[in-house]
């Protein structure tokens, strides 16, 4: 390897052992993935998930349509996403606790400002983190984010653990979906015209992670109110 003396032929900026900055991928006009943009972030992201989770631990809810969801679900926020057989919903309590849902941590708010910035929407302040729980198996249909009053911020979505497949459809149910797959530390980040696409998450495949075990972790920031 050629690293100092002489000099080199060609530069060794694309040698193997050289990590490589990963370029954002645009999915959308307004969509982006943005590889590995939570890893830095991990190790203060996880302490603070389990206060969350102390407080506001995962539970299944039930749609409005009877079925139970297959990823278990918990928040943080001033509102928290909520499902029953009344309907979708953000409530500033939990309604298993009868208490408020936990503060957004510091480190969460920074995260999904700082990935916002990085995809060209700021000044972005969620006031909800939703954290979806998915094990092996679990996946979430194709659906749209509407339960929000309007539509003029991004939803930032941070994927931990275990690998997804994401599907990425257009503005109608029946529209072609793209496949992208998301790995730990990635981050999607989507606003603009892109905000009500179809989205959903295909069956989980069996596999572990070093950290987090036999799970995918993915947190939703996004403006309810
Ligand atoms: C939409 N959760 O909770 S959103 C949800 O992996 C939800 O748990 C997903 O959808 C999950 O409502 C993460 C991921 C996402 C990524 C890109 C999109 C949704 C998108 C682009 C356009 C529209
Ligand atoms: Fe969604």
């Amino acid at each position: 390897m050629h690293r100092k003396g002489t000099t080199p032929a060609t530069l060794d900026l694309f040698a193997e052992d050289t990590p490589q900055p990963q370029a954002n991928e645009q999915i959308g006009p307004r969509s982006w993935v943005l590889r590995g943009f939570a890893l830095p972030w991990v190790d203060r992201l996880l302490p603070a998930l389990d206060s969350v989770l102390t407080q506001a631990p995962f539970r299944q809810m039930v749609t409005p349509g009877g079925h139970v969801m297959s990823a278990a679900l918990s928040s943080c926020g001033r509102y928290g996403w909520i499902t029953d057989h009344q309907g979708y919903a953000y409530s500033p309590i939990d309604p298993q606790t009868g208490e408020p849902w936990p503060a957004l941590p510091e480190v969460f708010l920074k995260l999904a400002q700082q990935a916002s910035d990085e995809a060209g929407f700021q000044d972005f302040v969620p006031d909800t983190c939703l954290i979806n729980r998915y094990i092996p198996g679990a996946k979430m249909s194709l659906h749209q984010d509407k339960n929000e009053r309007g539509y003029e911020w991004p939803v930032v979505s941070v994927s931990l653990g275990i690998p997804a497949m994401f599907l990425f459809g257009g503005h109608a149910r029946s529209d072609a979906t793209q496949r992208v797959p998301l790995f730990h530390g990635d981050v999607v980040a989507w606003g603009g015209e892109d905000r009500l696409r179809f989205h959903g998450v295909m069956p989980i495949k069996q596999a572990e992670h070093p950290q987090l075990g036999e799970q995918r972790i993915n947190f939703t920031f996004r403006k309810a109110r």
